[in-house]
C-alpha cells in the first residue's frame, strides 16, 4: 500500500493512530508535526510498542508558511468554486509541488494533515499526485472510499459502526442501500436519481475537475484544451441525461434561463457531513436565488452581476471576438474560440479577461448552493451545488449546466458549416455498422439492468475497527456488446482512420422523430479509436469494454492501492478519470427505445496530434478526460462531426451522412432484473 494513500485515509485520525487496513503501518514524525492539543502525549507515543507494525520515520522537512490555507476550520466543508478556498487550495498545491524531493513531499503531507481541513488536504495532496513527476505511479485514492459521506446515504454510517464495533472481519455482512433512498417517484425526477446519483458519475466529475482544475499554479491550470474540454466533458453529461430522461419519458432539461423565478426542483440530498457532523442542506421546491452577502466566505455578490457577465459574454459570442485584460481584441475563430469561450465562461484563472467577463458557471453553483442561506443568518454552509464532488447529485446541475451549454452552442453557431469535403475521407467507405449484445438474439439490440457493486469504505471510517466494511449500491448496467463495421478501402494504399461512434435517440418526448437540428445535441460519444485500413474490405470488432470514453468497474468500486501494480502502461494503470463503464449506455425502455447509432470513420492523417507516447497517461478515458501531461489526443473540434450546425440542405440524420459515414438502428431494452455483485480484479 502506498504511503500517500494511507495518509489520506481517516483524516480525522490524529497521524500517530496506527494506519492501514490492520493496522500494519506506524508514522512517526516529528513533535512539532502533532496538533498541539496532542503535543503532550509526544513522549507517550515515542516510546509506545507499535505492536508489531512497521514504524515508518518521517524526517522532519522546512514547511514555508502555509498562510490562508490555515483559515479553514476542520468541521467545514471545502469548495473550489468559493474564491477564498480557492486561494488556499493554490497555496496548498503550490507548496507540495514546490518540495524537491518525494520524500519531502510525504513529509510536508503529513505535516499538514495534522492543521489542515481534510478535503481541502485531500484535494491538494491528490492534485500535487497527479502533477508532479515522481508521483507519476502513485495512485489517486478514490474519493468514494475516502469520503463516503459524499456518495453515500447519511443512514449507512451508524449501521455500519455498528457492523464494525461488533463483528471481525470475517463476520460482517455488506450493508445493503436501497435503489430508492432520496425521493419516491411522487417527484418526477427521481425517475432519474439513479444517474444523478451514480456513485461512478460522481467520481467521474469529481476526477476530471482534479485534473482540471480551473484555478491553482499555472501548471496546474494551463492545459492543452481545457476551456474546450470543460465544454465537451459538461455537453456529454447533459446529452447523457436527456438520454436518461427520455428512457424515463421525462421531457429534456428546461435550461435555468431566468434567475429571477424560483426554481421548481426541490433537492434533499441526505448526505452527512460526518467530519463535521453537519447535514448538507436541502433545497426546497420554488426556492428562488438571492444576492449572496456570505461575509464567513469573504463571498458578496449579486443576481445582477451575474447578468452583466452573462449579458458580456453573450455579447462576445455574437460580435465573435472577445476583449483580452490588455485591451486587445481576439477572435472566437474556429480553431481557438470554443476554448476560450470555455475558460471565460467557467470561468478558470487563464480566462482573458476576468474581470469583463466574471465567473459566470462557478458563481451561478455558489448562488445556488446558498440559495437556503443567502447571508448566513442560519450559519448553514453550502447546499451539494457548491461542491464538484456532490454537484451531479441535484436536478439543479443540469438545468444550470444547460443554461452554460447554451452559451457555447451560440458560439457554435457562429462558425461555418462543415463541407462534404471537411467530413469525407477520400476512397473509404462505411458498409455497414451494427452492434450484438452477447447472448442476444437479434442483432442492434442492447440491453440493460439493475446491478449490485460492493464498496469497501473503511478508509473513511474514523475512529472505527479496521477491516474491511462494504456497503452494496445497486446501478445500472448493460450487457456486454461488440462493435461490427465494416470498411472498404479503395484508395490504392493502406489508410488510417479514426472510427467515431455515436449513439442518439431517435424519438423525443411527445415519441414524435427528432429533427436532426435537436438530435444533433442529443448524440452521446461510445467510442473512438485508430484502425488501419488495408485495402479492400476491413471487418472492425470493438468491444463495449474497449471504449475510449470510459474507465473499467474497478476504477470506481475499489481503492486501486489494493491490487497489485500491473506493468507499467497496462490496462489497469492507476487513473480513475472517465466515465464508469456500467453507465455507457442509458437505460432504455421495458419496450425498447429507438436510438440511431451513427459511426464515422475520419482521416486519422488529419486527426493526429503529434506527441511522444508516454506511458501512463491515463489513456482509458481519453475521449472526456485528454491525456495526463499530453496533449488531447485528437486534432478535431471536440464533439466532431456533431459540434456544428449542419450544411445547408441537411434536415435528417440521412442527410447528413458521407460514405465514410453509417447509421443502424438500434433499441436499447431495459429489464427490470437486478443482478448480485460481480467478482472485480
Ligand atoms: Cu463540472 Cu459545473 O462544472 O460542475
Amino acid at each position: 500500500r502506498h504511503l500517500l494513500s494511507l495518509l489520506l485515509e481517516r483524516l480525522n485520525e490524529p497521524i500517530f493512530m496506527p494506519k492501514g487496513d490492520y493496522d500494519t503501518i506506524y508514522f512517526r514524525v516529528p513533535a512539532k508535526y502533532l496538533h498541539p492539543r496532542f503535543q503532550p502525549l509526544t513522549e507517550e507515543l515515542q516510546g509506545a510498542s507499535t505492536g508489531g507494525a512497521a514504524v515508518v520515520n518521517l524526517p522532519e522537512v522546512a514547511v514555508p508558511e502555509l498562510g490562508p490555507a490555515v483559515e479553514l476550520s476542520r468541521f467545514e466543508h471545502f469548495s473550489l468554486f468559493i474564491p477564498r478556498h480557492r486561494r488556499m487550495a493554490k497555496r496548498l498545491v503550490e507548496i507540495f509541488l514546490g518540495m524537491p524531493r518525494y520524500e519531502d513531499f510525504l513529509s510536508a503531507s503529513a505535516f499538514c494533515r495534522e492543521r489542515i481541513n481534510p478535503y481541502l488536504f485531500a484535494y491538494a495532496t491528490s492534485v500535487a499526485i497527479l502533477h508532479r513527476p515522481d508521483t507519476r505511479n502513485v495512485p489517486v485514492p478514490n474519493a468514494a472510499c475516502l469520503f463516503p459521506q459524499k456518495y453515500l446515504d447519511g443512514s449507512v454510517f451508524p449501521r455500519i459502526r455498528m457492523e464494525a464495533n461488533v463483528l471481525g472481519p470475517g463476520q460482517r455482512e455488506p450493508i445493503v442501500i436501497p435503489r430508492d433512498w432520496t425521493a419516491t417517484d411522487l417527484e418526477p425526477e427521481h425517475r432519474v436519481a439513479y444517474f444523478r446519483e451514480d456513485i461512478g458519475i460522481n467520481l467521474a466529475h469529481w476526477h476530471w475537475h482534479l485534473v482540471y482544475p480551473f484555478d491553482g499554479p499555472r501548471v496546474v491550470v494551463d492545459k492543452d484544451r481545457r476551456g474546450e474540454l470543460f465544454y465537451y466533458f459538461h455537453e456529454q453529461i447533459i446529452a447523457r441525461f436527456n438520454f436518461e430522461r427520455l428512457s424515463n419519458h421525462l421531457g429534456r432539461v428546461k435550461r435555468f434561463l431566468n434567475w429571477r423565478e424560483p426554481i421548481p426542483e426541490a433537492y434533499f440530498p441526505k448526505l452527512n457531513n460526518v467530519l463535521a457532523s453537519r447535514v448538507w442542506p436541502p433545497r426546497q421546491a420554488d426556492a428562488r436565488l438571492q444576492d449572496v452577502q456570505r461575509e464567513d466566505q469573504a463571498l458578496v455578490f449579486d443576481i445582477l452581476d451575474l447578468e452583466r457577465w452573462r449579458d458580456r459574454i453573450m455579447d462576445a459570442v455574437h460580435s465573435r471576438r472577445v476583449v483580452a485584460d490588455s485591451g486587445e481584441t481576439v477572435a472566437l475563430d474556429e480553431v481557438r474560440g470554443i476554448d476560450i469561450l470555455g475558460n471565460i465562461l467557467e470561468s478558470s484563472a487563464i480566462s482573458i479577461n476576468r474581470n469583463l467577463y466574471g465567473d459566470l458557471h462557478n458563481f451561478g453553483h455558489v448562488a445556488i448552493a446558498f440559495s437556503h442561506d443567502p447571508d448566513n443568518r442560519h450559519l448553514e454552509p453550502f447546499a451539494v451545488m457548491g461542491d464538484s464532488t456532490t454537484a451531479m447529485r441535484d436536478p439543479v446541475f443540469y438545468r444550470w449546466h444547460s443554461f452554460v451549454q447554451s452559451v457555447f452552442d451560440e458560439h457554435k453557431a457562429t462558425l461555418p458549416r462543415y463541407t462534404v469535403d471537411q467530413l469525407s475521407f477520400s476512397g473509404v467507405q462505411v458498409l455497414r455498422a451494427e452492434v450484438q449484445t452477447v447472448g442476444g438474439t437479434r442483432p442492434n439490440e442492447l440491453r440493460t439492468h439493475w446491478q449490485q457493486s460492493d464498496i469497501d469504505i473503511s478508509r473513511g471510517l474514523d475512529f472505527a475497527p479496521r477491516g474491511p466494511v462494504f456497503v452494496r449500491v445497486t446501478h445500472l448496467q448493460h450487457v456486454p456488446f461488440v462493435h461490427r463495421i465494416q470498411v472498404r478501402n479503395t484508395a490504392g494504399g493502406v489508410r488510417e482512420g479514426t472510427v467515431r461512434i455515436f449513439l442518439a435517440p431517435l424519438m423525443d418526448e411527445r415519441r414524435l422523430p427528432l429533427s436532426f437540428r435537436d438530435q444533433r445535441q442529443l448524440f452521446i460519444e461510445l467510442d473512438k479509436f485508430r484502425v488501419r485500413l488495408d485495402p479492400g474490405v476491413s471487418n472492425i470488432v470493438r468491444w463495449h469494454n474497449q471504449s475510449s470514453v470510459t474507465i473499467p468497474p474497478e476504477r470506481t468500486f475499489r481503492n486501486l492501492d489494493q491490487r497489485p501494480p500491473g506493468p507499467a502502461g497496462a490496462r489497469f494503470d492507476y487513473c480513475g478519470c472517465g466515465w464508469p463503464q456500467h453507465m455507457l449506455l442509458p437505460k432504455g425502455t421495458t419496450e425498447g427505445l429507438r436510438a440511431a447509432l451513427f459511426v464515422m470513420v475520419s482521416d486519422y492523417s488529419a486527426d493526429r496530434v503529434e506527441q511522444p507516447a508516454r506511458p501512463n497517461a491515463c489513456s482509458d478515458g481519453h475521449s472526456y478526460c485528454g491525456l495526463l501531461g499530453q496533449r488531447y489526443p485528437d486534432r478535431r473540434a471536440m464533439g466532431f462531426p456533431m459540434d456544428r450546425m449542419p450544411r445547408p440542405g441537411v434536415n435528417t440524420l440521412q442527410d447528413f451522412l458521407t460514405p465514410n459515414m453509417a447509421v443502424a438502428e438500434v433499441v436499447v431494452r431495459h429489464e427490470d432484473r437486478t443482478t448480485p455483485p460481480q467478482p472485480m480484479p
